[in-house]
C-alpha cells in the first residue's frame, strides 16, 4: 500500500509510529525466521508515559519499511512486573527459540530483570509471550543504589558455551554495567567485575548495548562472534541529558572487560562519540542475518509538547545500517537501502551549479514534506573561511547558534532548506560553515531550527558538530536529508557526522512545503551533484493516512 497517499494528524510517512498513544525506547529488535520484529516501549492507555506502566509493543515487516502491528508482547501484569515492562532486548537461543530479558518495575517498586519465553517459536510472528513464574530471574543486588538497575542488552554466549547480558547499574552512585552469566537464560550469576564504571557525574546509565564489529568492511557480526582478529566492539550507552554515546574498543572475553579504544575520553560517557548530534536517544542495534548487517533503531521524541493533542507521541528513526570507519574510532552510519522502495519522482541538477553569494535555489516538482535528498557541496576555495574563535571548539551547538544559518559568513553557511513555506518565513537549516583554525580548516555542521516554526512554545534549539574531514584536500562536503514532515534526519560526510531535528511548521496546515540550497557566504560554492525523491507513505501500523498535500 505505498500510495503518494499523505499521512493526517501531524504523522510521518515512513517514521515507525504506532496507530495511536505513545512510544519510546526500541525494544528487542530481531530479525527471525524471515520476519523483522520490532519492539518497543508503548503507553496502550495515552499519548503519555503516564505512569509508567508500559508494555511492550510489537510490530513485524519484511522489509523494515512497511509495518503491522500485533498484539502487545508484554504487558504490566505480573507481580515482577506490575509497575512496568520497560525496556530491555531479544537473544534467539539454541534450537532457534526467542527470549526476551526485560526489566520489570515490580510490586515494589524495584526495578529487577525478568525473562519472557516466545510461546510457540513456530508461528512465524512469535504473536503470544510467555513469563515464567520463577520471574525475576535476575533481583536487584544489594549493593545497588537509587533503585537503578535496568534495560539489559542482547546476550551474547562466550566460548565456555555461557551467556552474558549486560545490566545498566547504579553502584554506590556510580553508573555501572554489570555482567550476569546463565548456562540455561533462567539462572544467572554476577560477574565480579562490571563491563563498565562510570565517574561520579553520572550515576545512572540506560539501554546499554555493546555488540561486534568488522574492523573493515561493512558487514554486521552477529552479537556472540568472538573477539579476535578483525573484530572489535562497540559500548554503547545512554545518559540522562538524553544523548547516545560509544566508545569502540575491545572485548576481553577471558578477563571479561572492555578496554576503550580511546582512552584518553576517560570514563565519562559524555566525553564519548555521539550517534547522533540531534535529538534521539535510547538506541539499540541488532544483527539483521538476512543482508548480513548491523541495523540502529532509536527514539526520536517529540520537542513540543503536542503529543496529547495529537493522540501520538514518539516516533522511531529512520532504520540504520552501521559499521566501523576505516578510521577505527567512529561509526558510519546510512539509512537501509529498503527506503529506495518508497522513492517514487526524482528531481535533480543535470550539472554542477554554482550557488552566489546569498543566493537560494528552489529543488522544484516533487513534494517535499517526505523526501530523501542527496547533496554534494564543492568547495573551490577556502581563502574567505572565517577565523574559529577557540572558545567553540567544545561547544558546537552555542556556534551554530551564533552563527545559525542567516548570519553571513565567508564559506558558509550553505545547505538546504527544508519544510519552509514559500516566504521563507518558516524553514529549518541543515548547513555547513567552514572556519580556519590554526594552520587547517574546521568545518562545522548545524541543523537551526531558530525559523523551523512560528509556533509558540515549539523547541527551537540549535545542533552542532564538527566534521572530522580533510576540505582542503577533499573540496567536497556530502549532506543526505531524511524529511518526513515532523522529523528532519540528517547525514553529513558520507554518514560520519549524524543530526536529527523535530519540526512543527504551522505553513503546512494551509499551503505545501518547499525544499532550497542556499549560500549565505561571500564565497560561492558549486552544488556538484543534487538528487531529491519524493517518498511514497509506508504501511504503518494500520495508521490513518488522509488526503495529498496541497
Ligand atoms: N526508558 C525505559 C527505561 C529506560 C528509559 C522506560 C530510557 O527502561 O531506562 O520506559 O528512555
Amino acid at each position: 500500500m505505498n500510495g503518494i497517499e499523505h499521512p493526517s494528524n501531524g504523522r510521518t510517512a515512513y517514521h515507525f509510529q504506532p496507530a495511536k498513544n505513545w512510544q519510546n525506547d526500541p525494544n528487542g529488535p530481531m530479525y527471525h525466521n524471515g520476519i523483522y520484529h520490532f519492539f518497543y516501549q508503548y503507553n496502550p492507555r495515552e499519548a503519555t508515559w503516564g505512569d509508567g506502566k508500559l508494555s511492550w509493543g510489537h510490530s513485524v515487516s519484511g522489509d523494515l519499511v512497511n509495518w503491522a502491528a500485533l498484539e502487545n508482547a508484554l504487558d504490566a501484569t505480573a507481580h515482577f512486573d506490575i509497575n512496568g515492562c520497560y525496556s530491555g532486548s531479544a537473544t534467539v537461543l539454541e534450537g532457534g527459540r526467542p527470549a526476551i530479558l526485560y526489566t520489570g518495575m515490580n510490586a515494589d517498586m524495584e526495578q529487577v530483570q525478568n525473562v519472557a519465553f516466545a510461546k510457540n517459536p513456530s508461528d512465524p510472528l512469535l504473536r503470544e509471550w510467555e513469563k515464567p513464574s520463577c520471574n525475576p530471574v535476575i533481583p536487584i543486588p544489594a549493593d545497588v543504589t537509587g533503585n537503578n538497575f535496568r534495560d539489559p542488552t542482547e546476550a551474547w554466549r562466550g566460548r565456555d558455551g555461557l551467556w552474558r547480558v549486560g545490566v545498566g547499574a547504579e553502584v554506590g552512585g556510580l553508573g555501572s554495567i554489570l555482567v550476569f552469566r546463565s548456562a540455561d537464560f533462567l539462572r544467572w550469576e554476577r560477574n565480579a567485575a562490571p563491563l563498565h564504571v562510570s565517574s561520579q557525574q553520572i550515576p545512572e546509565l540506560e539501554c546499554p548495548d555493546l555488540f561486534p564489529v568488522a574492523e573493515q568492511g561493512t558487514v554486521g557480526l552477529d552479537v556472540s562472534t568472538p573477539s579476535g582478529p578483525g573484530v572489535t566492539h562497540v559500548l554503547k550507552l545512554s545518559d540522562l541529558a538524553r544523548e547516545d554515546h560509544y566508545m569502540v574498543g575491545r572485548y576481553d572475553d577471558a578477563a571479561e572487560t572492555f578496554l576503550p579504544g580511546e582512552p584518553e575520553r576517560g570514563v565519562d560517557c559524555r566525553n564519548w562519540r555521539r550517534f547522533d548530534h540531534g535529538h534521539l536517544y535510547a538506541s539499540k542495534s541488532f544483527y539483521d542475518a538476512r543482508k548480513k548487517r548491523r541495523v540502529l533503531w532509536a527514539w526520536v521524541d517529540e520537542t513540543d509538547g503536542g503529543g496529547v493533542a495529537r493522540g501520538w507521541a514518539g516516533l522511531q528513526a529512520f532504520p540504520r545500517a552501521m559499521w566501523l570507519d576505516a578510521d577505527g574510532k567512529r561509526l558510519v552510519q546510512w539509512p537501509v537501502e529498503e527506503i529506495e522502495t518508497l522513492r517514487r519522482k526524482r528531481v535533480g541538477l543535470e550539472r554542477a551549479t554554482e550557488v552566489e553569494a546569498g543566493g537560494t535555489k528552489e529543488i522544484a516538482g516533487i513534494v517535499s514534506s517526505q523526501a530523501d535528498v542527496e547533496v554534494v557541496f564543492e568547495i573551490p576555495n577556502l581563502e574567505e573561511a572565517e577565523t574559529l574563535d577557540p572558545k567553540w571548539l567544545l561547544d558546537t551547538p552555542g556556534l551554530c547558534a551564533e552563527k545559525g544559518a542567516s548570519v553571513h559568513g565567508g564559506v558558509g553557511p550553505f545547505g538546504l532548506l527544508v519544510m519552509a513555506s514559500g516566504d521563507l518565513e518558516e524553514h529549518t537549516a541543515v548547513f555547513f560553515r567552514v572556519f580556519r583554525h590554526l594552520d587547517t580548516y574546521k568545518v562545522l555542521m548545524c541543523t537551526d531550527l531558530t525559523k523551523s516554526s512560528t509556533k509558540e512554545g515549539v523547541h527551537k534549539t540549535s545542533y552542532g558538530a564538527f566534521l572530522d574531514v580533510d576540505v582542503e584536500k577533499d573540496k567536497f562536503l556530502s549532506l543526505r536529508t531524511l524529511i518526513d514532515h515532523t522529523v528532519v534526519e540528517s547525514f553529513g560526510d558520507g554518514g560520519r557526522t549524524c543530526m536529527t531535528a523535530r519540526v512543527y511548521p504551522e505553513h503546512v496546515a494551509t499551503s505545501s512545503t518547499r525544499l532550497y540550497v542556499f549560500n549565505k557566504g561571500t564565497c560561492t560554492v558549486k552544488v556538484s551533484k543534487l538528487e531529491a525523491w519524493e517518498l511514497a507513505t509506508a504501511a504503518m501500523n494500520g495508521g490513518a493516512s488522509g488526503s495529498v498535500e496541497p
